[in-house]
């Protein structure tokens, strides 16, 4: 039987391109060029399979331009850069990577939790400057993480993680807001009680976004949820980015209504709202939440996984979505 043809669309561990190699027909983007959306869909011609990362969209566009796709594996656990009912209406399976990463990334929350309430950024950047002649009593002094209020948007695997950290580790008080709640076990587990959004966002000394982004959660941070917000607290989104509206919040910390935030994600990324990078209470990395070699090398292997499992037997380990009758 002839093999089927995939595309690797981002460059990706030799190893994981090797063992697909066994399997498919690769084309491979192992230089890492950026494609634009038209290129993307040339290179996916006559392709039946595809692995992408959260950069690649997939659409009705692209879909319609494809009718030989059969399935395309996220290498993220987000796929707001999947159609997903465009997908099903075209019989395109979709999966993602739940799981491997939710340890790592929660982690990643927690350090950015604690780079932002202790100004640990901003701290190096003054000594890097050489502003640094005297200690002095307030020097850069931050805002209490142990024992303080956590507030989690969001309570899927993540924010759990997060949670089981703040409160076994750290002695905080947790809350959370969720479209459903979780069952009492699990509330125990965590430590965390279920609280409004609003409740959330007014007495958190420290708010953390773990939301999945869809149009639902567009702007779930805005002006007006800022304003809510105390004018000690901090902010860490781990989540998408959208899901903060970044003008309403660089204006927020320029005016210092609330102290400082944490930003892993960005409206639009890789640009970050120039205004962003001009207030100095913002502590800002690239989208590396998962960024572990081990996690990483776990996420690109279930893609992989989840495209030959899909083109051996029609099932894929973590689907999205189902297909009637699917069959590769
Ligand atoms: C990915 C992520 O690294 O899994 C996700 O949803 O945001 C990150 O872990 C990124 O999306 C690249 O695919």
């Amino acid at each position: 039987m002839s093999k089927s043809s995939i595309l690797v669309a981002r460059a990706i561990f030799p190893e994981v391109l090797q063992t697909l190699s066994q399997v498919f027909e690769v084309e491979s983007n192992q230089a890492d060029e950026v494609w634009s959306a038209a290129e993307l869909t040339r290179r996916m011609q006559g392709k039946q399979g595809a692995l992408t990362t959260g950069s690649e969209r997939i659409d009705a566009a692209l879909l319609q331009a494809n009718p030989q796709l059969k399935m395309v594996a996220n290498m993220a656990v987000g796929f707001n850069n999947f159609d997903v009912p465009a997908m099903t209406a075209a019989g395109v399976l979709a999966s993602n990577t739940p799981d491997v990463l939710t340890e790592t990334t929660a982690d990643f929350g927690f350090a950015l939790l604690m780079a932002t309430a202790r100004r640990i950024s901003e701290s190096e950047h003054y000594l890097r400057a050489g502003h640094w002649t005297k200690w002095s009593y307030d020097m850069f002094a931050g805002a209490e993480v142990h024992g303080s209020k956590l507030g989690i948007l969001g309570m899927g695997r993540i924010g759990q993680g997060i949670a089981r950290r703040a409160a076994h580790g750290f002695g905080m008080e947790v809350m959370y807001h969720n479209r459903s709640r979780l069952s009492a076990d699990l509330e125990a587990e965590c430590k965390a009680r279920y609280v409004s959004k609003e409740e959330l966002l007014t007495t958190a000394d420290h708010v953390m976004l773990v939301v999945p982004y869809s149009a639902a959660s567009h702007h779930t941070i805005g002006a007006a949820e800022l304003a809510m917000m105390q004018p000690t607290a901090t902010l860490v989104n781990i989540a998408r980015g959208g899901i903060v509206d970044d003008a309403a919040l660089a204006k927020a910390l320029a005016a210092g209504q609330i102290a400082a935030a944490g930003l892993d994600v960005f409206e639009g990324e890789p640009q970050v709202h120039p205004d962003l990078l001009k207030v100095p209470n913002v502590v800002l990395t690239p989208h590396i939440a998962s960024a572990t070699i081990k996690t990483r090398k776990a996420m690109a292997q279930l893609a992989a996984d989840n495209l030959i499992a899909f083109f051996s037997n029609g099932q894929a380990l973590t689907p999205l979505n189902s297909l009637p009758g699917a069959a590769a």
